[in-house]
């Protein structure tokens, strides 16, 4: 499908050439190391590391610098990395732990206004315009998903329709009655939008729905074609997080060859998340962010724990700037089975390869003797359930097969009935870990 708008809409900043670009960070890098010179926690590691503003020269010079753990938000919670006084506070977001308590992040009226303006230019290279409608369906509340991408498309002059999360029959109604042409929610709601569109008797591709900015969760490019082909759009990727802005960190233009950091924004490195070495161009690292114009709680050199691979190379759209790959995964949602390393998106992977299975899945690993084990459930769609034994056998061995090619691992595959897997309206969660619950890891 030929995308319907041309792209001529980029801002200055998004084609500086690569010198003037490291200038401009090298620039904001030495503001910034000033402006955090008082919130303890860099204080002392600054003072550890014998750097100040004045010692940034260069852009390189980053990696003088501290790195930030999520442990060492933890350690300052709530608002211990506030780098403005409390009165200066505009919003307050808090990034989905799934343990405990949230992290905490601050923003001033400028930083929402940055923010707004860094999800309305991903938006544009994805082809937002002003005259299309637009339907949420990310969670409005302390997850930054719906706030972040809401402000994002008012700037661009779009309308918004902040439906928030659940009721999917509702957003249904809502995204055919006020003919919304571009969805934003995660991957996975989007295919849930799909499922009920079909029960309720509505052919998905009937919806008004052109084409989609997906984020907030890792979702593979099997899962984009499946996406794309039952909704009849186009699916564009967009990658962020709280603490380091939320949603705008970088995003998919028409070309779609990988998403474009906005590294005047955001200084990016990738690294061997074991050595912190930054890994050859191209190479799946970890990534590391650096918020370079954030006020109230900028952050150097993040950890994000998502890897993924750089790519410099010139992208037709014309913008300047590096794109990162999909994240194929966390370095803490990475799963050690038998001593091999195994993403749940390989496993994903592997499923969208055989015709016949849906897209909903989950993973459960335990460990009842001493080996670990690992039972993949998956539902097959309703015209295959309905085949007879035979070939729901031969569609079983097809993904053993698959996934031990993409994995090299056994696992032992379930079928199970459609719509019977839990649906998700925000992140989805595809792996249950009963060696955790057990104290084994
Ligand atoms: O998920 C921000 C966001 C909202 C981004 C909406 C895009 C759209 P957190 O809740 O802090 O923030 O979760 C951040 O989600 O470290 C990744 O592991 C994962 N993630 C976000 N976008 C993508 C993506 C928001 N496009 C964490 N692909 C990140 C893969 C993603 N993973």
């Amino acid at each position: 499908m030929d995308f319907p708008f041309e792209n001529r809409c980029f801002e200055a900043q998004e084609k500086l050439s690569r010198p003037e670009l490291r200038e401009l960070q090298a620039h904001r890098l030495r503001e910034l190391v000033g402006r955090v010179a008082n919130v303890p926690f860099y204080k002392d590691a600054f003072a550890k590391a014998g750097v100040n503003a004045s010692t940034i020269r260069s852009a390189d010079d980053i990696r003088r610098l501290p790195f930030t753990t999520k442990e060492d938000l933890r350690q300052h919670y709530p608002l211990g990395f506030l780098a403005v006084p409390r009165e200066q506070i505009a919003r307050i977001h808090g990034s989905s732990g799934t343990t405990g308590k949230p992290t905490f992040v601050a923003y001033t009226t400028q930083d929402v206004d940055t923010w707004a303006s860094l999800c309305a230019r991903f938006l544009v290279a994805g082809g937002l315009r002003p005259e299309h409608t637009v339907h949420i369906a990310f969670g409005y509340g302390l997850f930054t998903g719906g706030f972040g991408l809401h402000y994002g498309v008012e700037k661009v002059g779009a309308a918004v329709v902040p439906a928030s999360s659940g009721n999917t029959p509702r957003q249904i109604m809502l995204i055919q009655d006020l003919a919304s042409q571009v969805l934003i929610c995660t991957p996975s709601y989007a295919l849930t939008i799909a499922d009920c569109a079909k029960q309720k008797g509505i052919n998905p591709r009937d919806l008004p729905l052109e084409f989609a900015h997906l984020g907030g969760e890792p979702w593979t490019e099997d899962m984009r074609h499946q996406i794309e082909k039952e909704l009849g759009i186009l699916a564009f990727n967009n990658y962020g997080l709280s603490e380091v802005i939320g949603p705008g960190v970088s995003g998919e233009c028409v070309a779609r060859t990988g998403m474009h950091i906005q590294e005047d924004h955001f200084l990016v490195e990738c690294v061997n998340p074991d050595t912190l070495e930054p890994v050859k161009m191209g190479e799946r690292g970890e990534l590391v962010f650096t918020s370079l114009t954030k006020q109230a709680m900028p952050i150097i050199r993040y950890r994000t724990r998502d890897i993924a691979a750089l790519d410099d190379s010139p992208c037709p759209c014309g913008r300047t700037t590096c794109r990162m790959g999909r994240v194929v995964g966390r370095t803490d949602d990475m799963l050690i089975i038998r001593g091999v390393n195994v993403f749940p998106s390989q496993i994903e992977e592997a499923l969208l390869r055989v015709d016949g299975t849906a897209p909903h899945y989950m993973i459960e690993v335990d460990r009842p003797g001493t080996l670990d084990t690992v039972t993949v459930r998956v539902e097959m769609t309703p015209k295959f359930f309905s085949d007879s034994m035979s070939e729901m056998q031969a569609l079983h061995d097809r993904i053993d097969r698959e996934i031990h090619s993409v994995t090299g691992l056994r696992m032992s595959v379930e079928l199970v009935d459609p719509q019977s897997i839990e649906r998700f309206v925000g992140k989805a969660k595809r792996v249950i870990d009963r060696r955790r619950e057990k104290g084994l890891i």
